[in-house]
C-alpha cells in the first residue's frame, strides 16, 4: 500500500489537478441503478444533486443514463440522451467539470457539445465501434474500463472465467488502451479502470483490491469505483443478509483510502464527502511522509 503516492499523480487535460486523488461524484439519471435508482430521474432534481456532490467535494460529476447493474436491459439512446443531456448542460453551465457515463459514442457526442469534459465509457470503446474515433476527433481523456459483456449477460459463469484475474484484467484492459491509441487517443488522455464488479465475482474484485499496483504498473491515470457494491454488502453481511446499498458508505470511503494510497487518479462515489475526507488524509500524510523522507 505503501509508495504509490511517490508516483506524481498524472493530471489530465480538461480535469481539475488537485495534486491528490480526485473525488468523482455519481449523478445516475435512471430507474433502475442498484444504489441509486430513481432518486435523481428529473432533471432539477438531478442537477440539485450533481451541485450537492460538489458542495461536498466532488472534483467532478460523472453522469450517466444506462444502468449497468448486473443483468439490466439496455436503455434505447433517445431514452439516454433525454436522461443524460439536460442534466449535463446544467451542471458544466454551473461551471462543474463533468464526466458522461455512457458505452454509445452518440450519447457521448451530445454530452460533450452540451459542456462534458471527459467521457467515462464501462465498456472502453468495445460496445460502439464510433465511440474511440469520436473522443480521438474531440480531444478529450477517456475512461477505458475493462470490460467483457453488457450487464444482462456480465455476471455469467464464461464471464467470469480468469486464469488469473489480475494479470488477465490488466492485459485485456491493455488491448482495449492500444485500441483507443489505434483510435488516435493520445496515451496522455487515457484513464484506466478494472471494473470492479463487471464481469467479476466478489472474490475476484477484492483480488484486484489486492494488487492495484498491476494497474498503476500501466502508467496511466487509474480510476476506480468501488462505491456501495454488492461485494461491499457481502462483506458486511448479517446472518446472510447483505449490508443495504446505503449503509455501504463506511466500507466505500475505506476502499477510497486504500485507492488513494495506491496512487489511484480518481474514485468514484456515490457519497462525497467520506471520500473527499479521506483523499486528503492520505495526500497529508504522503506529503508529511515525504518531507519526512526528504530531511533525513
Ligand atoms: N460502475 C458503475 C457505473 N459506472 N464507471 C466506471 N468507470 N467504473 C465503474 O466501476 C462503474 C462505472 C456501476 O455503478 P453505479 O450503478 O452505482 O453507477
Amino acid at each position: 500500500m505503501t509508495g504509490g503516492l511517490s508516483r506524481a499523480l498524472p493530471g489530465l487535460a480538461g480535469t481539475p489537478a488537485a495534486g491528490r486523488t480526485l473525488v468523482m461524484g455519481v449523478v445516475n439519471v435512471t430507474p433502475d441503478s442498484f444504489s441509486d435508482g430513481g432518486r435523481w430521474l428529473d432533471v432539477d432534481t438531478a442537477v440539485a444533486h450533481g451541485l450537492a456532490l460538489v458542495d461536498d467535494g466532488a472534483d467532478l460529476v460523472d453522469v450517466g443514463g444506462e444502468s449497468t447493474r448486473p443483468g439490466a436491459d439496455r436503455v434505447d439512446v433517445g431514452t439516454e440522451l433525454a436522461r443524460v443531456v439536460p442534466v449535463v448542460r446544467a451542471l458544466a453551465d454551473a461551471g462543474v467539470a463533468v464526466s458522461v457515463d455512457t458505452m454509445r459514442a452518440e450519447v457521448a457526442e451530445q454530452a460533450l457539445t452540451a459542456g462534458a469534459a471527459l467521457v467515462n465509457d464501462v465498456s472502453g470503446g468495445r460496445a460502439d465501434p464510433a465511440m474511440l474515433p469520436l473522443v480521438a476527433d474531440a480531444g478529450v481523456p477517456v475512461v477505458i474500463m475493462h470490460w467483457r459483456a453488457h450487464a444482462a449477460a456480465m455476471q455469467q459463469a464464461d464471464h467470469t472465467t480468469y486464469r488469473d484475474v489480475v494479470t488477465d484484467v490488466r492485459d485485456e484492459l491493455s488491448a482495449q488502451v492500444d485500441a483507443a491509441v489505434a483510435a488516435g487517443v493520445p496515451t496522455d488522455r487515457i484513464v484506466v479502470d478494472p471494473g470492479l464488479g463487471f464481469s467479476k465475482t466478489g472474490a475476484q474484485n477484492w483480488e484486484v483490491l489486492a494488487r492495484l499496483e498491476a494497474f498503476t504498473d500501466l502508467g496511466l491515470p487509474l480510476l476506480l469505483a468501488a462505491s456501495r457494491k454488492r461485494f461491499l454488502g457481502e462483506l458486511l453481511a448479517v446472518d446472510g443478509e447483505l449490508r443495504p446499498t446505503d449503509e455501504r458508505e463506511d466500507a466505500s470511503a475505506a476502499v477510497t483510502t486504500l485507492a488513494a494510497a495506491a496512487g489511484a487518479w480518481a474514485v468514484r462515489v456515490h457519497a462525497a464527502r467520506p471520500s473527499a475526507d479521506a483523499v486528503r488524509v492520505v495526500a497529508r500524510r504522503a506529503t508529511v511522509s515525504g518531507r519526512l523522507e526528504g530531511a533525513g
